[in-house]
């Protein structure tokens, strides 16, 4: 973990004091159901449901929702729980088909695809990545979908929510929006708000640029019973017992995004923009140049003058650099190994405590690699090794490895300590 520069979009890291939490008795345990009175199918639940009503009213709180579904164990199981709630066969969905950056989970050989077979995808503007809206608000018009569904794994920058909501409220369309990559983002007040912006339900991952555990969120105010369903689907619908160790360290994540995921957020978008810049000083080919590159805390980056995605992340991560090839919007399917691109995520790195000059150095290291063809195994190691904490929490120096894991509950003044002190 200490030894790379690890830049794939997905992934992130845990603070001491969350990772701590991780491995407790929780992990053995069942609680099916409810945390509230009469609602668990499972005895001797009383502190896990403490905690699990506490996540579920401060993901409200945080996203400015009345509902909220904490019990999903990643973003596609609660993908596959609003799915199931919604679409019944032969509807018609429309999603971002996988060569633009949609998940695998709204594909037809995905989750989506166990519902329904008419799956079409959002007509998109010459540049390949972002959405038309008027052919989109006339293919809505023509269809007339059971739902529709923005937001995607290479995401750069929003998504036409509003233009989007307004003809699917007209028309009694679901309008969902995938957050999961820019969860920690909508969270930090610096991309869209999918909710305020006219979408019904928000779906997210709390590992991605939140900084959680690995689980999913839904998150909706949508009436009672509408809500009822996604209530049903996901237990016992999608799930029965929700990994509920991973809930103590989700309610320290969201307590810290609290404080601490605005500056987060913004320095997250700050790098992913200087490292885009740095990255064409340097001679690589980054998308989006008109667009200003990237407002979220991904970069895509055109690399087959380079060789290709395939082989350039091979290279990389020779040299301990870890990043994800991705096809990018011009791609045929069939390069799916080797395609076009490169999806850089600066999530991770920031979280470490990453400012604008490391990703200068970042991007200076990418040149030395792919355009200059030297071995910098050992200066990315000697680089990334001035990064032993995890920032933006609330006892940062606590996140080394070595730091004792008593430590969690035992800092003073912060509100971890009253909601955990004692599981
Ligand atoms: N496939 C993951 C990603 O890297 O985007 C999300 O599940």
């Amino acid at each position: 973990m200490r030894a790379t520069v690890n830049l794939i979009a997905s992934e992130n890291v845990l603070s001491a004091r969350a990772r701590a939490l991780l491995p407790s008795d929780f992990g053995h345990r069942y609680a099916e159901g409810h945390p509230e009175p009469g609602k668990r199918y499972y005895q001797g639940t009383r502190h896990i449901d403490v905690i699990e009503a506490r996540v579920r009213d401060e993901m409200k709180g945080l996203f400015g929702c009345s509902q909220a579904e904490v019990r999903t164990v990643s973003g596609t199981n609660a993908n596959d729980v609003v799915f199931s709630s919604f679409v019944k066969p032969g509807d018609v969905v429309i999603v971002n088909s996988l060569s633009v950056g949609g998940h695998i989970s709204h594909q037809p050989i995905g989750g989506m695809g166990k519902y329904t077979d008419r799956i079409l995808e959002w007509p998109r503007h010459a540049n390949g990545y972002q959405i038309d809206v008027d052919r989109s608000k006339d293919l809505i018009a023509k269809e007339k979908p059971r739902l529709v569904l923005l937001g995607k794994s290479l995401i750069m920058f929003p998504e036409p929510v509003r233009e989007i909501a307004a003809v699917c409220r007209d028309l009694g369309v679901l309008l969902v929006f995938d957050g999961a990559h820019v969860l920690g983002l909508i969270a930090g007040g610096q991309f869209q708000s999918p909710l305020a912006e006219g979408a019904d339900i928000l779906l997210g991952s709390t590992h991605k640029t939140f900084f959680g555990p690995q689980r999913g969120v839904v998150l909706s105010n949508l009436d009672d019973k509408r809500w009822k369903r996604i209530d049903r689907l996901a237990f016992p619908g999608c799930l029965s017992n929700h990994h509920l160790n991973t809930l103590p360290p989700l309610l320290v994540a969201t307590y810290e995004m609290k404080a601490f995921g605005r500056e987060y957020a913004r320095q997250v978008v700050a790098n992913a923009q200087e490292f885009a810049k740095s990255l064409v000083a340097a001679g690589f080919d980054v998308q989006l140049a008109d667009l200003g590159y990237t407002q979220s805390h991904q970069v895509a980056v055109d690399v087959r003058k380079q060789g290709g995605g395939g082989v350039c992340a091979a290279k990389l991560e020779e040299n301990d650099i870890i990043c994800n090839y991705n096809l990018l919007p011009f791609d045929d399917k069939k390069l799916a190994k080797n395609p076009s691109g490169l999806r850089l995520g600066v999530q991770e790195m920031t979280h470490w405590g990453m400012k604008e000059p490391e990703m200068e150095e970042i991007a200076r290291l990418f040149k030395a690699c792919l355009i200059e063809g030297k071995a910098v195994r050992e200066e990315v190691d000697h680089f990334r090794a001035k990064f032993i904490d995890v920032h933006y929490s609330f006892d940062p120096r606590a996140s080394r490895e070595d730091a004792p894991t008593k430590r969690v509950s035992g800092s003073k003044g912060s509100p971890i300590d009253m909601d955990l002190a004692g599981y």
